[in-house]
């Protein structure tokens, strides 16, 4: 059985959030039952732990073949179980692991660098100076994100992990309306956030933090 760590507990504003979610959905779309180790944030420190993950975050993962981290690595070996997530055609495979690396270097960074201005830091005067640029790199990489969208459902004409990774991340900007506001991100997200499978993997990454089941 796939197993993963993911927390036992997060701060609300966190939860829906965490990256083991991808790991989750990736899981769901591909059809592969999983089991989590849920972890605390002081045995993430624990060297049993870090023998797992090295940097003592989540998400980890463990197929009693292969034990990884790093949630872009971990979601592209699920996708080499499952062509629901990359295609067998060699092109369109290389496309949609093309996506997942786009998601991780050209989106994700400039998205940190804003959450880092305008959550995590709101209240430093340095955060409030930074801002401004931050959000200008966001909409920049987000205009050329939505252009590549425009007109179409999916990424690369159907779903594929890349279209998982580029949502999880557009996810991140939750606290502001770069992407519910825009009329071809926000549409595109809500499309990712509707598939059957993403539903069971936030349940299922909720439920984890309370112990109780929540509905799908
Ligand atoms: N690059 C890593 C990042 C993992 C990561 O940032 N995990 C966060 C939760 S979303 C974490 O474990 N944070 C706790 C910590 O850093 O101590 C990945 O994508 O797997």
């Amino acid at each position: 059985m796939i197993t993963i760590s993911a927390f036992d507990w997060v701060p609300d504003m966190a939860r829906g959030q965490v990256r083991d979610l991808r790991v989750r959905w990736a899981l769901e779309e591909a059809g592969l039952p999983y089991r989590t180790k849920l972890i605390n944030h002081q045995e993430k420190l624990s060297e049993g732990y870090r023998e797992w993950q090295p940097f003592c975050q989540v998400p980890a993962y463990d197929d009693g073949e292969v034990r990884m981290f790093e949630s872009g690595a971990i979601v592209l070996h699920i996708g080499e179980k499952s062509e629901a997530l990359l295609p067998k055609e060699p092109a369109a495979r290389a496309r949609a692991m093309t996506w997942v690396m786009a998601a991780l270097n050209s989106l994700d960074p400039f998205i940190l660098w804003l959450m880092m201005t305008a959550v995590f830091n709101a209240d430093k005067p340095w955060a409030a100076e930074a801002r401004p640029e931050a959000e200008t790199y966001v909409k920049k990489r987000l205009a050329s994100l939505a252009h590549c969208l425009k007109g179409r459902e999916w990424l690369e004409g159907r779903f594929t992990v890349g279209d998982l990774m580029v949502a999880c991340t557009l996810r991140s900007l939750g606290f502001c309306d770069l992407v519910t506001g825009d009329p071809v991100l926000g549409p595109y997200l809500k499309r990712c956030e509707a598939r059957p499978a993403f539903q069971r993997a936030l349940a299922a990454q909720l439920a984890d933090f309370t112990g109780q089941p929540q509905a799908a």
